[in-house]
């Protein structure tokens, strides 16, 4: 286990990638990494919202233009994971809130993913992603704006610049041009043949011509959203 006393979020920085990503493996215990899908599977159902390719839930408010009308988060998505952001700084340069107030935890059972995208203006500029359960490929893809106007149909002409490993108990960071200038993404697929993919960081100690099978994976998304909005009390005039 990594000791979270004694080490800077530069530490953890993947090189001969564009600025900036960081990703500590074993960033949570097994225990942890139980006890938090042990959370997730007990939300209550109307939580989960489905998709075609995905489900999720959505924790701390729903983004919108005008602002979010701020949850607190749950204790059990803090409780492992907040001091760890605290201590690497992940979200200091964030003058208004230093720590996430928003998570979006996203499940894909083997075979599924998520299309390349942007995380959009709703949040400020750096995002910080555990992986639980199974490993993951995300395919990083450089915005280019005729592809970003034809998105949906020209999906399947985009070639990733390069891929990352997400192992479960992960954390990955991206900020700076990588949250801003590229998309990402996780292509539809069971398993992952690693010597077709460039892959920027493998640890020694995998084999980069491994297969690996996909399983469920679970990701939590902690992202701020600076734009909050207070609940108003309207009183009515009489
Ligand atoms: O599951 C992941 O690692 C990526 C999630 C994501 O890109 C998103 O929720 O916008």
């Amino acid at each position: 286990m990594v000791d979270f006393d004694n080490v800077n979020l530069k530490d953890f920085k993947i090189e001969n990638i564009p600025d900036s990503g960081f990703y500590i493996r074993d960033f949570i215990s097994e225990k942890e990494e139980q006890e938090l899908l042990n959370k997730v599977y007990s939300a209550p159902k109307p939580k989960w919202v489905t998709l075609k390719n995905r489900r999720l839930q959505n924790w701390g408010g729903k983004p919108t233009e005008r602002g979010m009308i701020a949850e607190p988060l749950p204790s059990w998505l803090k409780d492992s994971i907040f001091s760890k952001f605290s201590q690497l700084e992940i979200f200091n340069n964030c003058s208004k809130f230093k720590l996430p107030n928003h998570c979006l935890i996203n499940e894909y059972e083997s075979g599924q993913g998520i299309m390349p995208h942007e995380d959009g203006p709703f949040y400020y500029p750096t995002v910080a992603t555990v992986s639980l359960n199974s490993y993951t490929i995300l395919d990083l893809y450089k915005r280019r704006t005729e592809e970003k106007l034809n998105l949906e149909q020209n999906v399947t002409n985009f070639i990733p610049e390069f891929s990352l490993l997400l192992e479960p108990r992960s954390l990955l960071v991206l900020q700076d041009d990588l949250y801003k200038t590229y998309l990402h993404g996780i292509e539809e697929r069971k398993s992952d043949n690693l010597s077709q993919k460039n892959i920027m960081n493998l640890s020694d100690d995998v084999n980069s011509d491994a297969i690996l099978e996909r399983s469920t994976r679970v990701s939590l998304t902690y992202r701020v959203v600076e734009k909050v909005m207070k609940v108003g009390i309207f009183k009515k005039n009489t």
